[in-house]
């Protein structure tokens, strides 16, 4: 029997490479896209299936997150076997600036898609996507037993999804796993954030395009991972025979200064010759150190990460590289394989 899958998100970066992932098992996969007033399905549009053609199994949904109602409707309508909520404003800084929309889509969203799955009766199981935001000033290494100590309106939202989703399951007996992931980057990160932000300077500097990269705190640390190898960890644990949380990380501590060398170097160029100060991407309250332990991710799901910080840094800067080249020169290029 395939299986049938519904993923709030899709449009994200996680949510591109789930889909791939879960169309690559042979699911028909439902993915919920919100209303934009110009197209934002970049990253999904190489597996498009419009409406006309056979044995369709990429199926797209207009909804929202803050829409309990829609929700509960395209539950009844799709009868997933599992749903992945990775729908969220899932920027830290923006948080500051947005506290009670992000409380609202990416804290409130959570209990609204729980509730939703109990209102219509689907027995379905639930990915939630927690986030190592939650251990905010905990200090390192995190694991599951690590208690929460958020820094930013994301964080305290994402705390607030997270004991829904345990509630569900010990309250419903609803099969409903957090993955508190840490840090994860690729060539689809979205622009704003700091990896992508430093590889696509790093690119555009090469190019002769730009002369400086304005950052603010460098000393932070992170613990940064390969998204597509993080959404197969997603996929583990909702086929795991219990319902359980597990954290994902990649057990190796880089500073955002440590990024901005390799990423430079790998190019050929001095980082400090192009990067500046600027207050402005400083945050109220910063979280110094994430350093997860994914021990448990290791022994009960057999995951285990294999791409690490220097090499995902390469990877990053030469699909940038290549994208540019491509922009430059009019060519068609998928910057993303
Ligand atoms: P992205 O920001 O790339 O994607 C977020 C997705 O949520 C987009 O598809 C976005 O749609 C959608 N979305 C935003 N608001 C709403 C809404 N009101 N209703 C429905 N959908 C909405 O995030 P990532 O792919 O990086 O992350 C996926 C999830 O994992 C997020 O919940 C994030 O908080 C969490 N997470 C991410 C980590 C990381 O390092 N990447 C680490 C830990 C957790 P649109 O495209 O229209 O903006
Ligand atoms: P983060 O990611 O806040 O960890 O959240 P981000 O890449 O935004 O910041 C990482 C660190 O870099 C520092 N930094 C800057 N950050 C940005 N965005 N821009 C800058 O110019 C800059 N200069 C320095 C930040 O202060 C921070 O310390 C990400 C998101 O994907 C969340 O959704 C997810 O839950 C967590 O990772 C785990």
């Amino acid at each position: 029997m395939t299986k049938t899958a519904l993923i709030t998100g899709v449009t994200g970066q996680d949510g591109s490479y789930l889909a791939e992932l879960l169309l690559s098992k042979g699911y028909t996969v439902h993915g919920l896209v919100r209303r934009s007033s110009s197209f934002n399905t970049e990253r999904i549009d190489h597996i498009y299936q419009g409406p006309q053609e056979v044995d369709r199994r990429f199926v797209l949904h207009h909804a929202d997150l803050n829409d309990g109602v829609a929700l509960v409707n395209l539950l009844r309508d799709i009868v997933p076997d599992e749903v992945y909520n990775l729908g969220a404003q899932s920027h830290v800084r923006v948080s500051f600036d947005a506290p009670l929309y992000t409380g609202d889509v990416t804290g409130l969203g959570a209990l609204r898609l729980l509730e939703a799955i109990r209102a219509s009766g689907v027995r379905t199981r639930i990915y939630q996507a927690s986030s190592s935001e939650m251990f905010g000033s905990a200090p390192p290494p995190q694991n599951e037993l690590t208690p929460f100590h958020p820094r930013s309106p994301y964080g305290a939202a994402k705390v607030y999804a997270y004991w829904a989703t345990v509630n569900y399951r010990e309250a419903y007996d609803m099969f409903a796993v957090n993955g508190i992931l840490f840090n994860h980057e690729s060539p689809r990160r979205g622009e704003t954030f700091v990896t992508r932000k430093i590889t696509r300077a790093v690119a555009r500097i090469k190019a002769g395009l730009q002369d400086r990269l304005y950052l603010g705190n460098l000393e932070a640390v992170r613990d940064w991972g390969y998204a597509p190898e993080y959404v197969e960890a997603m996929w583990r644990m909702l086929q795991h025979d219990e319902p359980s949380d597990y954290v994902v990380a990649t057990g190796v501590p880089a500073t955002v200064r440590q990024f901005v060398e390799t990423a430079f170097a790998h190019a050929g160029l001095d980082w400090s010759a192009y990067v500046r100060y600027d207050p402005k991407y400083e945050r109220p309250s910063e979280v110094d150190a994430l350093l997860g332990d994914a021990s448990k991710a290791r022994e009960t799901l057999g995951w285990r990460p294999t791409v690490l910080v220097e090499e995902l840094a390469r990877i990053m800067v030469d699909a940038d590289v290549r994208q540019l080249e491509g922009q430059l020169t009019g060519a068609t290029v998928r910057v993303d394989r």
